[in-house]
């Protein structure tokens, strides 16, 4: 197995965070600098059709992306300790907050910076709005609740 990953960035972040939590270190890395544009080269599109990382390519050739289900084949073979749950009500409200982080933290996050600061211009074509608009409903979805209630 062979994770295609890229250093600061959220996504593939998420996936070593499981990988520490699971005791997991001997995976084979491959480091993709996407300010450095190289996840936009054929060969990455052919292993990663949007060209976004990370992607997991399995022994048998077979390539994983999507953090989500990244995480969740890691758990199917690294079953402890367990993350995603095993009741349907640990299932269900893990669900729940990982969603919430995603739509609620992490895109806004994502607009404010990448549609605000100046070296995201290499990867977004920025759209001043966004940024502003990012940063308030990160600073809204914090304190209030929503993500932790
Ligand atoms: N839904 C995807 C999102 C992956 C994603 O957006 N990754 C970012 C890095 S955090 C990326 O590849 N960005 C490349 C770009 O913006 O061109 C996942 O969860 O894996």
């Amino acid at each position: 197995m062979k994770l295609y990953t890229s250093a600061f960035a959220p996504n593939p972040e998420r996936v070593h965070m499981f990988l520490r939590e699971k005791g997991v270190d001997d995976l084979e890395m491959v480091q993709i600098n996407i300010m450095e544009g190289e996840h936009k080269t054929s060969d990455y599109r052919a292993l990663s059709p949007f060209a976004q990382i990370p992607a997991l390519q399995l022994d048998d050739g077979r390539v994983l992306t999507e953090s989500r289900a990244i995480c969740r084949y890691l758990e199917g073979i690294y079953p402890e300790p367990n993350l995603f749950g095993t009741t349907p009500e640990e299932t269900a409200f893990i669900e729940m907050y990982d969603r919430r982080v995603e739509f609620m933290f992490l895109l806004p996050l994502a607009w404010w910076i990448r549609h605000g600061h100046p070296a995201f211009t290499v990867l977004e074509k920025q759209i001043a709005d966004l940024a502003p608009r990012g940063e308030k409903r990160v600073f809204a979805a914090l304190p209030n609740g929503w993500i932790t209630n």
